[in-house]
């Protein structure tokens, strides 16, 4: 097992033995295992030639001023404190639950899927930037500025910039792509926004590809763990323990910063989820719904206070202080971990040594791409990273906010 203390020593003794352990940073990314090693792509799970193409494509069901939900349109900030906010609103049709078909693009994100069921997101499964940031206030009650990180990370790093457009799930470039070069994963993407360790995903390598669909042996380990109340004790220590199997299982486990994502999205499992989000209750019921069936409980309301980057960023700092796990990877074989040593003020000694500013700093950094590749950097375009800066620098340079005083350095800051 990792642990900090044994990790600590552990990074000692291989300094001493092997000197370019703390010497990752300005390695290739096929440095560790887990690149893109994907000999034959193109029919494996997730890639274009198996993924569903649906000619019926409607778009999320357009704003009616009869069912504002949380005031949302057009890409644009909403209300943001949403008291009330049934969703979806009683005799509101057009938003009930719709079965997805066969030819229904569905991904690796359960309030994804779920909006999409409920067309606040196009029920065929391709999305766009302006629906993503309008339906996560709307229906989870997320505040605007975690509604654009998360959209800008989505469209940034799967999808395409120019056309605004996104798969939730596979590789459907030919319906996504604005003609840019190169293909547009969508979320099934691995090492982009997907990673290794998710609550209830298959890590990439040991599954033959399929890192997305929902695993119900996991489901039911997390279930076990969590005994009806998953909340954030319960995430941190099922997280940690995700974390060794992948270290103990997988050849090709990479934790790279993107990978702080992932707390912060178990983290919407007691802050999202739940009727009334923060002040409701996280239980099983509510996890089968989201999880199970991708479907709104009955009854069931928006968070009120909106979920913000600050507090996201506070979630994720709590969990990894849990269990502080290395960043790194497996370089090729189980349990043949390498760390990355030090960057910035943020990772030393592999570990993560800063404040929940910092955690907000990288994932900024995340989506502009603001890393060297062995954090996961490097693969992304430069046009989207200068996209995914555009939307983002309003939003954590502005001083006058909590967010913007972090101070977080910006990319591509000419302006
Ligand atoms: C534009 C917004 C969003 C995007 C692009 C997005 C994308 C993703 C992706 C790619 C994953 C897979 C990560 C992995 O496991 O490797 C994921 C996981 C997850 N997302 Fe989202 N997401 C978004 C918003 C949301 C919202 C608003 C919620 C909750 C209301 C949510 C809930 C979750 C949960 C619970 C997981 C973990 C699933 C698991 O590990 O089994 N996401 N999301
Ligand atoms: C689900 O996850 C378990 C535990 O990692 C694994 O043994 C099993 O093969 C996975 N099931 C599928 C269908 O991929
Ligand atoms: C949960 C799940 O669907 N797992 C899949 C993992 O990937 C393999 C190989 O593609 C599939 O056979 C499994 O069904």
């Amino acid at each position: 097992m990792l642990t900090k203390g044994s990790l600590a020593a552990l990074f000692v003794a291989q300094a001493s033995a092997f000197p370019w352990v703390l010497d990752t940073l300005n390695r290739p990314r096929d440095y560790f295992g887990d690149v893109e090693k994907r000999q034959d792509t193109q029919f494996l799970p997730g890639s274009a030639a198996s993924c569903p193409n649906n000619p019926n494509h409607q778009g999320a069901v357009p704003f009616n001023p009869k069912y504002p939900y949380c005031g949302a349109k057009n890409g644009l900030p909403g209300y943001q404190v949403c008291v009330n906010n049934q969703v979806p609103a009683p005799g509101d049709t057009a938003h009930y639950y719709v079965k997805p078909g066969k030819l229904d693009i569905r991904g690796p994100c359960p309030g994804i899927n779920t909006a999409a069921n409920h067309n606040f997101l196009s029920h065929d499964g391709i999305t766009t930037f302006t629906e993503l940031v309008d339906m996560q206030q709307n229906v989870y009650g997320v505040g605007y500025d975690l509604a654009v990180l998360l959209a800008t990370l989505g469209v940034g790093l799967d999808g395409d910039p120019i056309s605004g457009k996104l798969s939730i799930g596979c590789d459907a470039t030919s319906r996504t792509s604005s003609g840019l070069p190169g293909p547009e994963l969508g979320l099934d993407g691995h090492n982009k926004f997907e990673g290794d360790t998710s609550l209830t995903r298959n890590d990439y390598f040991p599954a033959g590809g399929d890192n997305f669909s929902f695993n119900k042996t996991l489901y039911k380990k997390m279930s076990d763990v969590c005994q009806g109340n998953f909340g954030r004790q319960c995430m941190t220590d099922y997280r940690y323990q995700r974390y060794q199997e992948s270290l103990n299982t997988n050849p090709n486990f990479f934790f790279s910063i993107k990978s702080l994502l992932l707390f912060g999205a178990a983290s919407f499992l007691y802050e999202l989820f739940p009727s009334l989000g923060d002040l409701g209750t996280p239980d099983q019921t509510t996890m089968d719904y989201f999880f199970k069936r991708e479907q709104l409980p009955p009854n069931w309301f928006s968070r009120v206070d909106p979920y913000t980057i600050p507090l996201v960023a506070a979630e994720i700092f709590a969990q990894y202080e849990g269990h502080p796990v290395a960043f790194g990877g497996n370089t090729g074989k189980t349990n043949s971990f390498v760390g990355i040593g030090q960057y910035g003020p943020y990772i030393s000694n592999g570990m993560f040594s800063g404040t929940p500013a910092g955690v907000a700093c990288l994932l900024y950094q995340s989506a502009t791409g603001n890393a060297p590749s062995a954090f996961g950097g490097g693969s992304i375009p430069t046009a989207n990273l200068e996209w995914a800066a555009s939307q983002l620098n309003p939003i954590f340079g502005d001083s006058s906010t909590e967010l913007g005083a972090f101070g977080c350095p910006l990319a591509y800051n000419s302006a």
